[in-house]
């Protein structure tokens, strides 16, 4: 489904002046409106192939129809996106959930949503029909060399793939671990998992990062051999400068200090990407910012702050994606709400009076260090991000627009009730 520009322009001009009511309070009264409308508009998070359909547990998966049935239907889910709030830019294939078999065609749809192609993402956790060799007991870190080498040519088969499509960075998440305690020699599990990388980033190609992703448990329940940001890192600084650590908020042990982490990865020149979304147990997978939308802002916080000081530009030099899953959300609405609940993070965090914290700190004044955050925290910073979204093009408010526009029966009349996308 396509959407026309009258429609977003049409809206806009229903809302513009409740809209400009709450603005101007920001554009006549805060000095700093000006240049955050600014890198709100510049600021795009990627949206993944595989979060476009309805996810499940593994008790059970309630789709909620029209989901993409290929490639071309999940780029046109993104470009409606994009089309709608324009800060979803960019889209992640999973490969192979994600193969694109002509290349130029979908670079050229791509470009018709004004979409690049983001990361592409390696597949050592699943086993496909045609594999010769199973991942049951690990890929990269495996005892039989027959499997880590087919888990190395998949790796190097992405990157090709990538590099058609424009992309310029390769995530390489990994299940490998053990269950149960003796399972695995953890010194020898690494040093085959790093010559395994050590092949993949040999064929990098020289402009393009590697992004080492962590996770602290699942589906193995023991030990995971890229555990934490530790490991990651120190796989990342032996692998070479093209390779980097990618913090999913969703892979750390309960009440980690996600932000803490951050800082130091970004100080150390060695964070590559995020991956967003939220969690109350585990690796939930829900809404970014729907369950600790402080600890997003203080993530944000770090992020701006470690940004700036080492001069690296907001939007394009770290990899933002969100990769979250939807039980009982529409997928899209879901994915609006993730976009905006990390805009809304980011324009707050470029609220925080820096120099005042800083005296604060060096005064060691606690509570006027929490004050100076949790008053931008508590800023309503909404009319500034539809602010940048209505400059840019996109609808002052996509969540309400698209409801009133009824997509997703539109979508369902477009590709039926039991269409099922594929991914997890
Ligand atoms: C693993 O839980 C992960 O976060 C990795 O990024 C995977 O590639 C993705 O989820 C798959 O759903
Ligand atoms: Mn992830």
């Amino acid at each position: 489904m396509n959407l026309e520009p009258d429609y977003i322009a049409d809206y806009n001009q229903s809302q513009l002046e409740a809209h400009q009511r709450k603005l101007s309070y920001w554009t006549q009264e805060v000095a700093t409106a000006e240049p955050i409308i600014r890198k709100l508009v510049d600021f795009q998070i990627a949206i993944p192939s595989w979060a476009l359909g309805t996810g499940g547990t593994r008790f059970g998966r309630f789709p909620g129809g029209g989901e993409p049935r290929s490639l071309e239907e999940k780029m046109a889910d993104v470009g409606l996106l994009h089309a709608l709030n324009r800060a979803s830019g960019a889209i992640s294939l999973h490969i192979p959930w994600d193969i694109p078999t002509d290349a130029g065609a979908i670079r050229q749809l791509a470009s018709q949503y004004g979409l690049r192609f983001d990361a592409v993402n390696s597949n050592t956790f699943q086993d496909q029909p045609d594999a010769e060799q199973s991942y049951k007991f690990g890929s990269l870190q495996h005892t039989d060399p027959a499997v880590r080498q087919q888990a190395i040519d998949h790796n190097i088969e992405v990157i090709k793939h990538g590099v058609a499509l424009g992309s310029d960075a390769l995530t390489v998440w990994l299940s490998d671990g053990s269950c149960f305690p003796g399972q695995l020699n953890f010194r020898k599990a690494f040093d085959r998992t790093l010559s395994s990388l050590e092949a993949i980033y040999a064929a990098l190609p020289d402009d393009w990062k590697l992004f080492v992703e962590y996770k602290a448990f699942e589906p193995n329940f023991y030990s995971m051999t890229v555990g934490d940001w530790g490991s990651s890192f120190l796989y990342a600084n032996k692998l070479g400068p093209k390779a980097y650590t990618l913090v999913d908020l969703g892979h750390h042990l309960p009440n980690a200090n996600i932000e803490q982490i951050v800082a130091i990865l970004l100080h150390q020149g060695k964070l590559g990407g995020f991956h967003f979304n939220d969690s109350k147990y585990g690796d939930d997978d829900l809404t970014a910012g729907s369950i600790k939308p402080y600890q997003l802002f203080l993530i944000f916080t770090e992020l701006v702050d470690g940004l700036d000081a080492k001069g690296m530009n907001h939007a394009k030099d770290l990899g933002w994606m969100i990769d979250a899953s939807h039980n009982v959300k529409d997928p899209l609405e879901d994915l609006l709400q993730s976009v905006e609940a990390i805009q809304l993070a980011y324009a707050q965090a470029l609220l925080v009076d820096r120099e005042a914290l800083e005296e604060a700190r060096e005064a060691n004044d606690a509570v006027r260090a929490q004050e100076i955050l949790q008053d931008a925290f508590r800023t309503d910073v909404r009319p500034l991000v539809a602010e940048a979204r209505r400059r840019a093009g996109g609808s002052l408010n996509p969540l309400a627009l698209y409801r009133q526009l009824n997509v997703r029966q539109q979508l369902i009349d477009e590709r039926g009730a039991k269409t099922v996308a594929t991914g997890l």
